[in-house]
């Protein structure tokens, strides 16, 4: 009969420790596997699917730009990575290595790539020859490599992780900078329409920018655990990047020019701040729009009745699947229905309709949306109606409760003495900053790693001192700890 109840479950509520709570998460309702190598983890099929589902609506996006997908070479030759040497200087200790090939030792050692800056604008130089190849844009979903020391967390700090890497050209300066934010944008609709995780937008100080760029800029959000992921980047290198790898074209003058370039990514950690803002101690909770599985039906089973409920149970699966609506039928008869309501909470089905003998009699259904837990009895003629509505309103609210914790966490202060509290209290902070980096160093020290996040678009405008020196403030600065 049915297995023990007390393995399914979580053992530790999501309040009393958010960390322990997203490793049983993560690995009970089957998002990830460990394997021998530490920070390289396996995506189960649950946690791929919600990765298919941002592909999809980003490449959608992407490609009604004019961007087209490309495959680079994994492995990248160490001069080539070192051509641009500034951008590489800060991250050479997290660049792995290839240095045999079998039991020969290379000439030459070859990096795993971190990112593809180098290969791609490599290949770029050969490709812009003149002002009618630009502009270009190119965009890859690959697995990229940095050898991270720190604690590994799966989606949010691993050494191999999932992303697109976007890398655009442009002759015109204006046109470059208007898709930085529009990129921007487009991650903005990816963490708040698709994963319903509410993010702030800003330009990156001085010191947190791509050491590549003119300027970066980022999306960021507070998770509930207290530490801060930044969601996204989109950079302009300006012309940087051309200068050093020779990219050039002649323009309708026939004079020289060097185009001015930008790139852009997201990556898996999406998932993981998803996962940390909406589960519950029942297990996850996945916004419909990227969810594996919008409604799971759960036949109640008996004997005299079982093949007329399942019958029922899955007539009503093929019209919602005709409605685009995920279902799952789980007549499997060696759980009891109790057993299926928990394991398809801790997985995080959307929606799901008990349907019993009773029921049927009754023509209604039982639904029970997964965010709220509130069971509502529907008929059945309306029911494939219902759930479709309840599918959209779930998705709106799991936003708006995600943005009012965001809001709830957010303080702005203007003196130290508020600043350390806050940072304690695990708050997002808004504060004025003078954006020098011995005063992020003095931050980062003080506060044992609260850092300057982003500088949000919304307060460009800053009065009065630096929160932390006396300097003047020359931005209303977003701060917090981070992953
Ligand atoms: C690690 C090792 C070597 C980040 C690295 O943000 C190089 C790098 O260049 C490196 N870690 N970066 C910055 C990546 C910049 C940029 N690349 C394209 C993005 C978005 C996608």
């Amino acid at each position: 009969m049915a297995k023990e109840e007390g393995k399914q479950g979580i053992t530790v509520k999501k309040s009393q420790d958010i960390s322990e709570w997203y490793t049983q998460v993560i690995q009970k309702a089957e998002m990830v596997e460990y394997t021998g190598v530490s920070g390289c983890m396996i995506f189960r099929p649950r946690a791929y699917a919600i990765w298919e589902k941002l592909m999809a609506f980003f490449d959608k996006e992407i490609k009604k730009t004019g961007v087209q997908n490309t495959y680079f070479p994994l492995l990248i030759p160490e001069n080539l990575l070192k051509r641009e040497a500034e951008h590489v200087e800060g991250f050479a200790p997290e660049v792995a290595w290839v240095t045999q090939g079998g039991n020969t030792p290379l000439n030459e050692r070859l990096a795993i790539r971190p990112t593809s800056e180098t290969v791609m604008y490599e290949a770029f130089s050969k490709w812009i020859k003149s002002h009618r190849d630009l502009p270009l844009k190119i965009n890859q979903w690959v697995n990229v490599i940095r050898w991270e020391f720190k604690h590994p967390v799966p989606f949010l700090r691993g050494r191999e992780f999932l992303w697109q890497e976007g890398h655009t050209a442009f002759a015109n300066k204006q046109e470059a900078e208007k898709e930085v934010l529009a990129i921007l944008e487009l991650y903005r609709q990816v963490f708040e329409e698709n994963l319903a995780v509410p993010v702030i937008k800003g330009r990156k100080s001085e010191n947190e920018k791509f050491a590549g760029a003119d300027f970066s800029t980022s999306v960021e959000t507070l998770t509930p655990s207290g530490k801060a992921v930044q969601a996204a980047t989109s950079h302009h290198l300006g012309q940087r990047f051309a200068k050093s790898f020779n990219i050039a074209y002649l323009d309708e003058k026939g004079e020289k020019q060097h185009p001015y370039q930008n790139s852009w990514g997201f990556s898996t950690r999406s998932i993981g701040a998803m996962i940390l803002y909406h589960g519950d101690d029942k297990g996850l909770v996945i916004p419909p729009k990227v969810a594996p599985l919008h409604v799971v039906i759960v036949p109640i089973l008996f004997d005299d009745s079982k093949a007329r409920v399942i019958k029922k149970a899955k007539d009503i699966a093929d019209v919602l699947r005709s409605k685009d609506i995920s279902v799952y039928v789980d007549d499997r008869d060696h759980y009891t229905a109790g057993w299926k309501f928990n394991e398809w909470e801790l997985k995080g089905a959307c929606i799901r309709v008990e349907i019993g003998p009773k029921d049927i009699e009754k023509k209604q259904a039982v639904a029970v949306r997964r965010d709220i837990g509130a069971k509502t009895f529907v008929p059945l003629d309306t029911l494939p109606e219902y759930l479709a509505e309840q599918l959209e309103t779930m998705q709106k609210d799991m936003f708006t409760k995600a943005k009012n914790f965001l809001t709830e966490n957010t303080v702005h202060v203007s003196t130290w003495t508020d600043f350390v509290k806050a940072i304690k209290e695990k708050k997002l902070i808004y504060a004025p900053w003078c954006c020098t980096a011995e005063c992020a160093e003095k931050i980062k020290e003080k506060t044992e790693g609260a850092k300057c996040l982003t500088l949000p678009f919304e307060l460009e405008h800053p009065v009065g001192d630096c929160v932390q020196c006396d300097k003047k403030a020359a931005a209303i600065a977003l701060f917090a700890k981070s992953y």
